[in-house]
């Protein structure tokens, strides 16, 4: 199975945390075939000082969705993330990774929404995801990542 994650970093050594973090799931959680570059983003939905570096990459793993979340969610903490976003409230923070695609599943459980409910509406997903995985297909909005990203730029 290939999942696609989005990574996430505005606090401390944003290169070198989203290093270790690529470096981490390729050890735990399925070999890491493609990765994007690493993208300056802007704070989205909160209010921050601190600038975001975002990228994402693709995994194949032959993990179930929830194992892929507890180690995660694992990696998060052990790379010094302190508290999690909850009811839409935003922290900075050293690392976020976020389950953005499984192929074609679609997963709404209490713990896990796939594909990621946000991720079509955000530039700093779309723009490096568009980079590794043009043409793969969002499973509820029937459109490529590529069509995603070209549709939020502005005419
Ligand atoms: N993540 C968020 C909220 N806002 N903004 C940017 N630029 N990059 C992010 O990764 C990000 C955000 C929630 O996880
Ligand atoms: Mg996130
Ligand atoms: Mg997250």
């Amino acid at each position: 199975m290939q999942v696609y994650l989005g990574l996430g970093s505005n606090m401390g050594s944003r290169e070198e945390t989203l290093q270790a973090a690529i470096q981490l799931i390729n050890e735990r959680i399925g070999k890491v075939v493609s990765r994007s570059a690493f993208y300056d983003t802007t704070p989205e939905g909160f209010q921050s000082e601190h600038r975001f570096l975002n990228a994402a990459c693709g995994v194949e793993t032959p993990l179930s969705p929830l194992d892929i979340l507890d180690r995660t969610e694992a990696i998060e903490k052990e790379l010094g993330r302190m508290s999690k976003s909850s009811a839409g409230i935003y922290h900075d923070r050293t690392i976020d990774i976020d389950i953005l695609l499984m192929e074609n599943q679609i997963i709404e459980s209490e713990r896990l929404t796939v594909p990621h409910p946000l991720m079509h509406e955000r530039d700093f997903v779309l723009k490096p995801l568009s980079e590794i995985a043009p043409e793969t297909v969002h499973p509820v909005l029937g459109k490529s990542v590529k069509e995603l990203a070209e549709a939020g730029k502005p005419t």
